[in-house]
């Protein structure tokens, strides 16, 4: 509920990126259970991790551009104005 960390996220058109994600919050978490999302809708991109969890993953941006990446499990979703970040993809 911190926000992304970093909010700010550079890739470059056509090569992987694999990204980390840290659920800090634990299921006692009073919204959305402690669940948190991470999606572009550009992009194709939706991962949901568990509370307490870790999950990397890895994409590949198939259009280069600027997005918005944002939670929409908890906190008022695409609303919140600090469960938001920016990719910037290149090429
Ligand atoms: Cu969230």
């Amino acid at each position: 509920m911190e926000g992304f960390n970093p909010s700010r996220i550079e890739a470059r058109l056509g090569e992987p990126i694999t990204l980390r994600l840290v659920n800090k919050e634990d299921q006692f978490h009073t919204d959305g259970g402690g669940w948190h999302q991470f999606a572009i809708d550009e992009l194709g991109v939706d991962v949901e991790v568990p509370p307490l969890t870790t999950k990397e993953f890895t994409f590949t941006p198939s259009e280069s551009g600027t997005f918005g990446f944002y939670c929409s499990v908890c906190c008022g979703g695409k609303e919140n104005p600090y469960m938001w970040g920016t990719l910037v993809v290149q090429g």
